[in-house]
């Protein structure tokens, strides 16, 4: 076959259809990593508005430019804004856009998941900005503590409006998280062991590894402050056995792991980058890996460093602290490995290198302030002051928006196949770089002359009238230099020249294609030998538009990519990938009804979306499968795969694993609620305890016990059966406690009952899809591989459901 005609053919699959139809319907990665790139941006470019505003009222004493309400909104939306609508996404669409390219295979592994993601965020990003049109944005700081959030202080929409939106976000943050996990441990080139992957993936994974456990705490604490302020469900109300520390520690256990969720994909673009800067290898590649591993672990132990100042015990300070001091020893790792590779290269002062020693110099910077915080004396002092605002700003845009940058340029010519053209780009180096350092800076010296964060104004005596006029200034040229940057971007995407493949002469697999890249990414894929193959064979891009790689054909028009061993990178089967859809937009719409729903307080209404909600995910699912038994298929060089039908673990079934690990993190972490409460939180134990009789939990493990052997005998009533009894169980214990918002037991006790309905009655749900399919004819002894997702949903529920039944049921029999 000419490669041409592979082409055509390979286009005819993997396309995106022409106007709004294409735009609705494709679930392509490149589609979507680019959309999530340019959305990102906007919201930063607002949120970077919103920074202008707060600078304005500052620069001077006693302004009157915004008054305090407005100022509330102002720097409540930058920092919400900044986290979850840019950074978060940012990443998430430059991974999108190269995780598939550079692993050598065709999509992500779960295409219509991330086209789930993406509506979702722009829905819920745009509900968020409207309310900030409407003026009620969400005021009470980026962290939402109650009691100030709560309805007693915020009587009005503004912090339901935060906890929705964001939550409604949150989803494509935990599709991203399961994309890509699966994706990097999947779906990679033929003989791409683990040793053999780019640097890259090695941090992604981390990343995504660590928004799997991170970002659940954080939904949960939502959902509690949600329904607290819509139900008076007492979590965070001391006065009934609540108390407002629990969301702190909730946020926290997000919060600080969202700080290297941020930094290491930047890390990764900037140990990705440096190497073809300074034309060598990347130095202690190993090192690197083990940072990465120690850094994502630590991250989950430094949360209580945000709450040194809430009163917590001697003991938990200096644990704490250590271990805030320790981060310091992974990071350093890295950054004298970039140190040893800039040293045993020639470096280049291209643009993307001028932005990493911009990251250098700033991120340094924030890391020290950072080891000067971690002493616990030193953060009394400092805590809540604009010292605080500015180690969070060296952090943040020197670990993240500097990394971000050099790797806009870096990775631009793929994108648009073009060439910078003029000098624009440098002058916006200088104006950031100088703006930045000039505004956060002199915000150390504001804070340690005592000048509070979050403040609306100040009169002059104090001091802090010079460095807050300058800056301000600073601000300002920041702004200029990101209005530089985009100026810089547009030039390139109108005037460039065209360019050849690999313009910076890079050794991983996202250049060995044409530029800009096709759908499809590789005409055919690629067999890897090493870390470096475009180093191996320079020529590699041409050979695989030739076809000379591995599925060099269009059949039975699938969408094919191959799907690997996890650790040696051997293949095992043609995963074959769902094409452009109706269901992911339709089902983010939905979703989004709920969410305003809940926001306009119809919740009489909200119930109605959750069925159309199940409604079109039994649908989306049944648009997937086959009827026939296809047998393995060859991929070329003589070697023939199964297909995804008859696989035995599918991506899909990876994808679950992940999504139930989140699930089973938040019910962790309402289980820490549950405890956490009964022991610390004043007016415990409550008044009464549920005490069931013996038939109600019974009832609960029988059903579990049916749930699990049902799943594996193949006896699918069995299952469907056992999961209404859990549900059935749940109701029982719950007519036995005390009313929900009466005291915080009854509340966390309906929630931890709540959590293991939802499940089994999901449960219950699968196992009559399963009988549906199996009467329709999808299944056979080789397509087995939705009973096999079934059991994994089936066999957490019954789990949940008696753990569930032992911590409501015990403390009452046990007292
Ligand atoms: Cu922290």
């Amino acid at each position: 076959m000419s490669a041409l005609k592979l082409h055509y053919q390979l286009h005819a699959i993997w396309r995106t259809e022409p106007g709004w139809r294409g735009h609705l319907r494709s679930v392509n990665h490149s589609d979507m990593g680019k959309r999530f790139i340019v959305a990102a941006f906007v919201f930063f470019a607002i949120g970077g508005v919103l920074a202008m505003l707060i600078r304005a009222q500052l620069a001077t004493p006693r302004s009157a430019f915004v008054g305090p309400e407005v100022y509330n909104q102002l720097f409540t939306m930058h920092g919400s804004i900044m986290m979850f609508l840019f950074a978060i996404p940012m990443f998430e669409g430059l991974t999108m856009y190269l995780l598939p390219k550079m692993l050598g295979s065709r999509d992500l592994a779960l295409p219509r998941l991330s086209a789930l993601g993406w509506w979702c965020y722009l829905f819920g990003g745009t509900i968020i900005i409207v309310a900030m049109l409407a003026g009620v944005a969400p005021d009470a700081g980026w962290f939402l503590y109650p009691p100030l959030s709560g309805k007693t202080y915020t009587p009005g929409i503004n912090s339901d409006v935060w906890l929705l939106g964001i939550t409604f976000v949150e989803i494509s943050a935990m599709c991203a998280a399961i994309e890509i996990t699966v994706t990097i441990l999947k779906l990679r080139a033929a003989g791409m062991s683990l040793d053999k992957m780019p640097i890259f993936a090695w941090y992604m994974l981390a990343t995504a590894g660590m928004m799997v456990f991170g970002f659940p705490p954080l939904i949960l604490g939502s959902i509690l402050l949600e329904v607290e302020r819509a139900f008076g469900w007492p979590f965070y109300t001391p006065e009934l056995g609540g108390s407002p520390l629990l969301w702190q520690h909730l946020f926290w256990l997000f919060g600080h792991p969202e700080v290297y969720i941020i930094f290491l994909p930047a890390a990764g673009a900037v140990s990705t980058i440096l190497p073809v800067m300074a034309r060598t290898r990347l130095l202690a590649h190993g090192a690197i890996v083990a940072a990465i591993m120690a850094l994502a672990f630590l991250s989950f132990g430094l949360w209580v460093h945000h709450m040194f100042t809430t009163g917590i015990p001697h003991m938990a300070l200096g644990f704490f602290s250590a271990a805030s001091a320790l981060v310091a020893v992974p990071t350093a790792v890295q950054v004298f490995a970039w140190i040893g590779t800039l040293w045993q290269g020639r470096p280049d002062l291209k643009l993307p290198m001028l932005y990493l020693i911009g990251f250098f110099i700033v991120f340094v910077i924030g890391g020290l302030t950072g080891v000067m915080l971690a002493m616990v004396p030193f953060d009394a002092q400092a805590h809540d002051t604009a010292f605080v605002t500015a180690h969070l700003h060296y952090v943040l845009v020197g670990g993240f928006v500097f990394p971000m940058l050099a790797a806009a340029y870096y990775w631009l010519p793929h994108i648009t196949g073009r060439e910078r053209v003029l000098q624009v780009g440098e002058a916006a180096f200088w104006l950031i770089f100088i703006g930045f350092n000039m505004t956060f800076f002199l915000m150390h010296l504001t804070g340690l002359l005592g000048m509070p964060r979050r403040i609306d104004t100040y009169p002059e005596e104090m001091g802090w009238t010079w460095l807050n006029l300058l800056s301000s200034v600073g601000a300002f040229l920041q702004a200029f230099g990101f209005a530089l940057v985009v100026i810089d971007v547009l030039l390139q995407i109108r005037l460039g020249r065209m360019h050849r493949r690999n313009p910076w002469r890079a050794t991983t697999l996202e250049w060995a294609m044409p530029i800009p890249s096709p759908t499809y990414n590789f005409a055919s894929l690629p067999v890897v030998a090493s870390r470096d193959p475009l180093a191996d064979d320079p020529d590699l891009g041409v050979a695989l538009a030739r076809g000379d790689g591995l599925l060099a054909n269009g059949r039975s028009g699938w969408r094919e990519t191959i799907a690997v061993d996890m650790t040696s990178g051997t293949p095992e089967h043609v995963a074959i990938l769902p094409g452009n859809s109706w269901w992911p937009i339709l089902t983010a719409a939905m979703l989004g009804g709920f969410f305003l729903a809940m926001l306009a307080g119809l919740y009489v209404v909200a119930p109605v979306f959750v069925v159309a909600v199940v409604g079109l995910g039994w649908c989306w699912a049944w648009s997937n499968g086959i009827r026939i038994d296809v047998g393995p298929v060859p991929i070329g060089n003589g070697l023939s795969l199964p297909t995804s039908f008859e696989a035995v673990r599918t991506t899909g079934w990876w994808g679950s694993v992940f999504a139930l690990c989140a699930s089973a993190t938040l019910f962790t972490a309402l289980i820490f609620g549950y405890v956490f409460l009964w022991t610390i939180a004043p007016n415990w134990p409550p008044p009464a305890l549920i005490a069931p009789s013996l038939a109600g939990p019974l009832l609960g493990v029988a059903g579990a016990a049916a749930a699990v052997v049902g799943s594996r005998s193949g006896r699918r009533t069995l299952g469907l059966a056992g999961q209404l009894a859990i549900v059935a169980a749940m109701v029982w214990l719950l007519a036995a406690a005390p009313s929900p918002s009466s005291h915080a037991y009854g509340a966390t006790s309906a929630m931890l009952a709540a959590y293991a309905i939802f499940h089994a009655a999901l449960a219950a749900i699968m196992y009559a899809f399963l009988i549906a399919r199996a009467r329709a004819g999808f299944h056979s002894q080789a397509r087995d591989g939705e009973t096999r997702i079934v059991r994994l949903w089936s066999d957490h529920a019954a789990g949940a459901g008696i753990a569930v039944i032992a911590l409501l049921a015990l403390p009452g029999w046990l007292a």
